[in-house]
């Protein structure tokens, strides 16, 4: 080998792609790689069932989808089409070491948001993100399908949502088969999709297929033209919310819902009568938390009588103490040692936490912003064991008012990949982002390979991109 390597600077190369201990991420539970070096030959390579895993795991399609895709991943150059003419034939000699692995995630919530309103992203850009988001294990995606600006889903009960409130009523929109496609290709790579249909805030495009719903905003004693939040003080509101949550709990099949609920505005709602008198004729005083407390708890209770646990925004426990215990809070605002405290206090009142705000991956920094997401310890914060079990992970947040398909990989990727290793990853074997970079850029080097646009890490190169 030695000699050849020397001779044959792309042969050295093809070794290291299978030499993965340059490149695996998130780094495993256990990983033992040996000097022992065998060579590989595709022709002879098989993927097989643990012995272990009993005949349920037999011809469990799922995995055998995932066999067929990863084939090419293992032995690009194999199955590329366009093998390096000038090279001969023992360019095709993989190598590997023998290496054990075990493994299991530290935590079982690691989710990345996509945002489709503020910018509308194609399917294929979904799809895209889905193999990536598999490449590091995430397997949760968070679709914030619908928000102010658009709204691209295309509901089978209120097909004007879309038609009047996407940006493009046939282009820009997400039909029914579009969501099938991205729920398949999620599932088959073990990725969960839980939507997020955000209300009684960020719903302003809900307004322009759905009259009556949103809050007629007043200035003085008239209706001033403009719309605030849904309205929180008409039975219409909840009947339409009623029939529009059976409709989208019965597309989406995970068993949790994302419903939003963060950033409400409560000028529009003090500004008007209506909901002045509804106040009164509830006991809310002038306290506005109350009326959204009301409209939460509401829309919490519909969606749980269609047999889905919610999750929502932290906003929505700060409001209000007594939302139902099974509820999951997601935590989106703060400094360290704000979203420590609210973690505390959350995991004290009993509810399920999932850690937002330390990585908002839309925020982009100079350098090597990456180390900051890497550096976060999700369970540092005052509580006893049984509080800190109620962390189930963390989500990676590409909101899109700056991102559309043009930036979006490059964006996320591999910087999503930090909070991968983060919530994969055991504690104790990885605290040193110095100690992950070179393992970070080899991985980067590996989504190149696979087709990711992921942006480099620093001056350097990858060994193969010249050919
Ligand atoms: N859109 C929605 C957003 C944000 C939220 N909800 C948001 C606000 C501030 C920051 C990041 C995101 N763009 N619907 C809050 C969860 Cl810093």
């Amino acid at each position: 080998m030695a000699s050849c390597t020397i001779c044959l600077p792309a042969l050295m190369m093809l070794v290291l792609d299978l030499n993965t201990v340059e490149s695996v991420w998130p780094l495993p539970q256990k990983l033992a790689i040996s000097e022992e070096r065998y060579p590989l030959s595709p022709t002879h390579f098989n993927f097989y069932y643990g012995e272990d895993q009993a005949s349920i795991m037999k011809d469990c399609s799922l995995l055998d989808s995932a066999f067929t895709r990863y084939f090419p991943l293992i032995f690009p150059d194999l199955t590329s089409g366009n093998p390096p003419t000038t090279l001969p034939a023992i360019v095709f000699s993989y190598f590997i070491n023998k290496t054990e692995i075990e493994d299991f995630p530290s935590f079982q919530y690691r989710g990345i948001l996509l945002d489709t309103s503020r910018h509308f992203l194609p399917l294929k850009a979904i799809l895209n993100t889905l193999d990536a988001m598999a490449y590091s294990k995430f397997n949760v995606f968070h679709w914030h399908i619908v928000d102010d600006p658009s709204f691209p889903y295309q509901s089978r009960t209120f097909p004007d949502l879309s038609s009047k409130g996407a940006y493009h009523p046939m282009s820009h929109i997400y039909t029914q088969s579009d969501v099938r496609r991205v729920l398949t290709h999620a599932r088959l790579r073990g990725i969960r999709v839980i939507p997020e249909f955000d209300s009684p805030g960020h719903t302003q495009s809900w307004g322009k297929g759905q009259p009556n719903l949103l809050t007629p905003c007043y200035k003085g004693s008239s209706p001033s033209g403009t719309f605030g939040p849904i309205n929180p003080a008409s039975a219409l509101s909840y009947i339409f919310m009623s029939q529009f949550l059976k409709e989208v709990t019965s597309v989406f099949p995970d068993p949790y819902f994302h419903l939003g609920g963060d950033e409400v505005n409560f000028s529009c709602w003090q500004s008007n009568p209506d909901v002045r008198a509804f106040m009164q004729k509830m006991g809310f005083g002038k306290d506005y938390t109350k009326l959204e407390s009301f409209y939460m708890e509401n829309i919490v209770n519909i969606t749980s009588n269609l047999n889905k646990t919610s999750i929502v925004w932290q906003d929505v426990f700060d409001y209000h103490e007594r939302i139902p215990k099974d509820t999951i809070l997601h935590i989106w605002k703060g400094l360290p040692a704000q979203y420590k405290a609210e973690t505390s206090r959350m995991t004290k009142a009993g509810h399920r936490v999932l850690l937002g705000a330390p990585w908002y991956i839309n925020h982009i920094a100079y350098g090597q912003d990456w180390r900051i997401s890497y550096n976060v310890q999700p369970l540092n914060f005052s509580g006893t064991e049984e509080q800190k079990k109620l962390v189930i992970g963390g989500e990676v947040s590409m909101w899109g008012e700056y991102v559309d398909a043009t930036n979006l990989s490059p964006r996320l990727w591999p910087r999503a990949c930090a909070a991968a290793e983060r919530l994969w990853s055991d504690e104790s074997q990885t605290r040193s982002a110095e100690a992950a970079f070179p393992r970070l850029q080899a991985f980067r080097c590996s989504l190149l390979r696979r087709g990711v646009r992921a942006e480099p890490l620093s001056p350097g190169h990858c060994s193969d991109e010249y050919r």
